[in-house]
């Protein structure tokens, strides 16, 4: 009946990997706020919209599409494999799903809004004929290298030095090759490669481009950006519209409220990537031995996987838990350092909270933000090595929460805050 009485039918499309399908969900309920005549179809895998739609949303209708995996696929620790099969069913498992949503309601799509990585979004909307919206989930300074894709290819080579700069480009002087993207690797000849490759080819069919971000971050780049595209719209920070989790039942606030301001370090690699046992091994003896406080939402087992005695030794002074609300927590006072992975919404969040960063960059984004927050923005730092060594958490974690330079870079998170706060 919702569909029945609407006046408008939005369908959207999410990547059901990372942290992509919570944003666009986040739009989804800014838009159908803003429009509340219009009905929403929002697509994704089962297992993506299970953890996606906490609680049934009026308007916003949830839609399984098939996930590409093979019948005896057994996961077997990496996430970019369901990735692979995944990208190899699109857009054949959306478009069958749209076509069923259409004749069993009997309304037709005014409008496609898709995750910016969805190039046949522009061919599906263009069929429908009806705008496509674009929602691009990570900063836009990736999103600025994958539209140069080819002129930084020429200028850099394939495979070349991983420590040029790409001094070629304005404002990007203080990147590396080895900060990109994986843009400079090899071909785009199949899966998610080419999936980024087709999307930076259809993005300026897009009508408008949403972005997690707002005005004033990255200024300069979001000028050059919207020079670009029909529209490029800040809609960001998404996690101050709406939060990604409140769940506190492992009462994380509380135990914060004990410690001093600026005290804790708090750690989360994100959903999608856990350290090597021996950088886990690493990271623990540095907690050990700095005696600083600390919350960790750990993946995984931490009986299993962390050094035996561990958890008895650092009881008093840590606290690992399974899921954190983590926006809360970069907001709380005593919170003095995140160590991340340097995703895009941590990126966020941590700005958002005051906190600077240490990183431990995995794959895609991740070390472009992290060489953007510490060399460009000037709040954060790469450990060592870019891995967890004993030695290099140390010196990271002292330098950000007993130095001078870590209250520096503690009084431009909070500028950079202000500037969140005030978009
Ligand atoms: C992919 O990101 P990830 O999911 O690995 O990481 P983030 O972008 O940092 O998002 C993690 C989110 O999960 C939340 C946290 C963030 O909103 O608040 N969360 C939580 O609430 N509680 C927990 O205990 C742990 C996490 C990709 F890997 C990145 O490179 C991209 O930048 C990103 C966006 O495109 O997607």
């Amino acid at each position: 009946e919702a569909y029945n009485n609407a006046s408008k039918h939005i369908a959207v499309l999410a990547f059901p990997f990372g942290t992509h399908a919570a944003p666009l969900l986040s739009l989804t309920r800014q838009l159908s706020d803003a429009c509340p005549d219009a009905v929403f179809s929002f697509l994704s895998t089962q297992q993506s919209n299970t953890s996606t739609f906490p609680m049934k949303v009026d308007k916003i209708k949830p839609f399984n599409v098939r996930d590409g995996l093979p019948k005896e696929y057994m996961f077997k620790g990496n996430p970019h494999e369901p990735v692979e099969y995944f990208v190899k069913a699109v857009p054949g498992n959306f478009t069958e799903v749209l076509d069923e949503v259409v004749a069993k309601t009997g309304k037709s799509i005014d409008c496609l809004i898709t995750d910016a990585f969805y190039a046949f979004g522009a061919d599906i909307a263009d069929e429908l004929n009806v705008p496509w919206v674009a929602l691009w989930t990570a900063g836009p300074r990736t999103l600025f290298v994958h539209m140069d894709t080819d002129f930084i290819r020429q200028q850099v080579g394939i495979n070349g030095p991983q420590d040029k700069t790409l001094d070629f480009l304005p404002e990007f002087s203080a990147i590396r090759v080895a900060d990109l993207p994986g843009i400079t690797c090899g071909d785009f000849d199949a899966g998610y490669p080419v999936l980024l490759h087709k999307m930076r080819l259809a993005l300026s069919r897009a009508a408008a481009i949403a972005a997690n971000s707002y005005e004033d971050l990255d200024n300069t780049v979001v000028n050059m950006l919207k020079l670009r595209f029909n529209r490029y719209l800040n809609v960001g920070p998404f996690n101050l519209v709406s939060s990604s989790t409140d769940d506190d039942s492992h009462d994380c606030l509380d135990w914060l409220s004990k410690h001093e301001p600026a005290s804790v370090v708090y750690i989360s690699f994100g959903t999608v990537m856990m350290p090597p046992p021996e950088e886990l091994q690493a990271l623990c003896e540095a907690l050990e031995e700095s005696e600083f406080p600390f919350l960790w939402s750990f993946r995984g087992s931490p009986e299993n996987e962390l050094s035996s005695g561990f958890l008895e030794r650092t009881s008093s002074k840590g606290k690992i838990v399974p899921w954190a609300p983590q926006q809360k927590i970069l907001e709380h006072p005593s919170v003095g350092v995140f160590v991340s992975h340097g995703g895009w919404n941590s990126v966020l969040e941590s700005i958002c909270g005051g906190v600077p960063m240490i990183f431990r960059p995995f794959f895609g984004d991740q070390g472009l933000n992290t060489r953007t927050v510490e060399a460009i923005w000037g709040f954060g730092l790469e450990l060592e090595g870019g891995t967890l060594t004993r030695g290099g958490a140390m010196k990271a974690l002292k330098l950000t929460l007993c130095s001078e330079q870590g209250k520096q870079m503690r009084d431009k998170t909070r500028l950079e805050k202000e500037l969140a706060y005030t978009q």
